[in-house]
């Protein structure tokens, strides 16, 4: 018998956005506890409780492990050439009929963590025919974010971030990072950091309807949910009217009068109804952005997903580009990868997806699409009106859509309908439960990796990579093998899928998409650039010189205009008229009869969107889902503390436990999301906590979308709440 066997093998965390560093203890070939890295550069020692739990997930064992087939007895195990066979046999048979516009693709949050799952599904989802549907949780997150760059860029990747390590000032809108450790902003002990701003003498403003975990460590200024817009406009207007445009503004951009137009109606005194804040504190705060050399003006997830998303978006970097703070020291900042050529690369894509744009229309609804994705709020519809390009066959990738988008008991209807389901997941989640098949995927331990989403919103520049610190958990497999495979057994003649048949039948489960990734480190800042720096970076150095990562650069660096921007002449574009349509919008939003309230999200520190109440260390001292509103609300309504209360809005209703606060502005409720596990999932302790699904509140109406990115609106939803029963 071998000797016992423990190693200590450094890698990094997947599940959120800064990329902790991990060691991950491995006995005999079982991964039995993770622990942060305190050689990590960045993370140095710090790991919260969710990547401390993962090693929970990886030997769930309410995990899947095998293929499972759906039957009238619920889930059977299947082998892998049972499941593959049978899925290629349909979905070739489903694209003789229907042709590429019977397909769809969901690509749920996770997979943005994996190099892997990136180049599968796009691989399948595009390469199958350019009439496939494609859906990502980008629609409920990222997409107005991403088109605010598209305009003003002309690039949906040119998404500037604070510069955290620099900045003087920050205005945090929308975004609560104490709890989910930023997002689109990759910086390992962002709170740290933040507290570093106060301590070198500066200030952190946080702009949110409650007192989050975030404002209430720094300058809380509370605002009503969903009218970020306002604010902004107004102080533009401050800006404008006090002649505090900086001359760098000038050089950058085109349109600053049109921009001046634009906000002049929009005085401080015009938008405090609709805000809830003083003129004096706009006054102030635009005074203050002008003045403070290194400040900068950041906005996320609780801005994205208002009824003018994409809008805010836009205002937060006029603010900054007006105030002087775009693309300097401690400013907005473009954190790029200085790969050569990019510019020339950028501007194609740039010019192409911006044609894109003017010109394809979801087939439900007329809405456009963003970076190629269609509104996921509209994947039900697009599942259930007939006609050309009905979806038939669906593939989920790490998504749970039916706890993620609006309305998802409409999808699970629609998700009923279908010819073929096919899900890739750890788990039977609640949407993946209406498959046919549920293919088992490796966990992040299971593979190796680089974050190549992230590179480019890190606030310090860095590079890590990890091999699988284990072999795959049973007859796991990585989101790459599977479609590989599947697309080797499918009859199918696309370009996409032919070159990949050759390739795979040459080199088997060897084919990997790997070396993209290392021709990504080796060109990008630190790289090797293939033999012309010497000692600089690849996939293989990293992986044994730098173990735990190495930083590639003190600092973002800054006047890059001239590679991000994407307009002839790299000059930022301030006019558009869809931007004056959305303006146009904010004198008509009205209220909704007997729906005074309006409700936001909130995230917990130890839930992952819907997926880890099943890690019983998270689930500790019997968690639940519960909501918290004003106390003066509260006493209106006749609502006591801790008491079940039934939140309505004109779209659905559910029934929650409630928790009372002065931290949060009057007149709105805050429900975290990713709850409602009811038992159709597989995962048992989830189901136990149980909850309620608070996108069942959520209109996934056309109209209800927003217009310009086809976001979902999930915040500031008009409710009216009441003592249950
Ligand atoms: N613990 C934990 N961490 C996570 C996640 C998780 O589920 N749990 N999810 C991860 C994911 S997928 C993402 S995208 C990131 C998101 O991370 P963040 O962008 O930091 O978003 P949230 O934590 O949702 O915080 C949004 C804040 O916006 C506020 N808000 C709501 N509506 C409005 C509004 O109209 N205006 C303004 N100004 N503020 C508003 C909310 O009160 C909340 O405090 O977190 C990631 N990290
Ligand atoms: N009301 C409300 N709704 C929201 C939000 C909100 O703030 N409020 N936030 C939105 C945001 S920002 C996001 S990102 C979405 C998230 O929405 P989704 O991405 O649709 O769903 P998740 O809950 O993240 O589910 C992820 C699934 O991936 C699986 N998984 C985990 N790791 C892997 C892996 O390596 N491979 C594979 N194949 N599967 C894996 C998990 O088991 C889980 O089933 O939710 C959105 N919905
Ligand atoms: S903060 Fe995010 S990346 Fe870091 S350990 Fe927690 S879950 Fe993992
Ligand atoms: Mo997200």
């Amino acid at each position: 018998m071998s000797p016992h066997a423990v190693e200590q093998k450094p890698t990094f965390c997947r599940i959120c956005e800064p990329l902790c560093g991990m060691i991950a203890t491995v006995e005999d070939g079982r991964l039995t506890a993770l622990r942060p890295d305190k050689d990590h550069p960045l993370s140095a020692g710090f790991a919260c409780q969710k990547g401390i739990a993962f090693a929970e997930v990886v030997n769930d064992p309410d995990r899947v492990t095998t293929p499972l087939k759906r039957t009238d007895n619920g889930f059977e195990a299947v082998s892998w050439d049972e499941a593959l066979d049978d899925i290629a046999t349909r979905a070739t048979e489903i694209h003789r009929r229907h042709g590429s516009g019977a397909f769809g693709w969901y690509m749920g949050n996770p997979a943005a963590f994996s190099y892997s799952h990136l180049f599968a599904a796009m691989s399948f989802a595009k390469g199958i025919g350019g009439d496939s549907h494609f859906f990502s949780s980008s629609s409920q997150d990222t997409s107005s974010r991403l088109l605010a760059s598209q305009f003003l860029y002309g690039s949906p990747m040119a998404v500037p971030i604070p510069d955290l390590i620099r900045t003087d000032l920050l205005v945090m809108m929308g975004a609560n990072p104490v709890v989910s450790h930023g997002s689109f902003l990759t910086a390992p002990r962002i709170k740290d950091r933040m507290h570093d701003i106060v301590k070198r003498g500066g200030r952190v403003v946080v702009l949110d309807p409650r007192r989050s975990e975030t404002a209430a460590q720094f300058e809380w200024l509370g605002i009503a949910p969903d009218a970020d817009a306002y604010l902004l406009l107004s102080v533009l207007q401050v800006l404008f009217s006090e002649g505090l445009i900086d001359r760098r503004a000038q050089s950058q951009a085109d349109g600053l009068e049109w921009l001046r137009r634009q906000c002049a109606q929009f005085p401080p005194e015009v938008t405090q109804p609709h805000t809830g804040i003083a003129p004096e504190a706009v006054r102030a705060l635009a005074r203050d952005l002008a003045d403070t050399p290194r400040a900068a003006v950041y906005g996320r997830l609780g801005t994205c997903v208002g009824r003018n998303g994409t809008l805010v978006a836009y205002l937060i970097d006029a603010v900054n580009l007006v105030a002087g703070n775009l693309d300097v020291p401690g400013g907005s900042v473009f954190s790029t990868l200085g790969i050569p050529g990019q510019k020339w690369g950028s501007r194609l894509m740039g010019a192409s997806l911006r044609r894109s744009y003017r010109k394809k229309r979801t087939r439900v609804g007329g809405l456009p699409l963003v970076i190629g994705a269609e509104p996921a709020a509209l994947m039900a519809k697009e599942i259930a009106t007939s006609g050309n390009r009905q979806i038939k066959a669906l593939f989920v990738g790490a998504g749970n859509p039916v706890l993620s988008v609006p309305n998802g008991a409409e999808l699970e209807d629609a998700a009923e309908s279908l010819e073929l389901m096919v899900g890739l997941d750890l788990y039977v989640n609640e949407t993946n439960a209406h498959c046919d098949y549920v293919l088992p995927v490796t966990s992040m331990y299971e593979r190796d990796d680089f974050a190549i989403t992230f590179q480019q919103f890190q606030a310090t520049p860095f590079r890590q990579v990890t091999e699988a610190v284990v072999d795959p958990v049973g007859q796991a497999r990585t989101e790459w093998d599977i479609i590989t495979d599947l697309i080797e057994r499918m009859k199918v003649r696309t370009p996409v899928f032919l070159v990949l048949r050759r390739l795979r039948k040459g080199l088997g489960r060897r084919l990997s998409a790997r070396p993209m990734v290392d021709m990504m480190i080796r060109m990008a800042d630190g790289g090797d650039r293939f033999g012309l720096r010497r000692g600089g970076l690849n996939f293989r150095r990293l992986s044994r010189e730098h173990p735990h990562g190495t930083v590639v650069a003190p600092n973002i660096r800054t006047g890059v205009l001239d590679e991000v921007v994407t307009y002839r002449g790299a000059r930022v574009q301030l006019a558009h008229k869809d931007i004056v349509d959305e303006i146009g919008t904010l004198a008509r939003r009205g209220g909704a009869e007997g729906f005074p309230m309006r409700m936001i999200g909130m995230r917990e520190p130890r839930s992952e969107n819907s997926w880890m109440h099943n890690a019983p260390l998270l689930m500790r001292g019997d968690r639940i889902q519960s909501a918290v509103m004003h106390v003066d609300d509260a006493a209106v309504r006749a609502i006591e503390a801790g008491t079940q209360v039934v939140v309505r809005s004109p779209y659905g209703k559910v029934a929650i436990p409630v928790s009372l606060t002065h931290d949060i502005m009057p007149g709105t409720i805050a429900v975290p999301h990713g709850w409602g596990h009811r038992g159709t999932g597989g995962w048992r302790i989830a189901n136990r906590a149980g909850g309620v699904n608070v996108n069942q509140l959520m209109s996934s109406d056309p109209a209800d979308v927003e217009a310009l990115a086809g976001m979902a609106w999930l915040t500031g939803i008009p409710v009216e709440v009441e003592p249950a029963g």
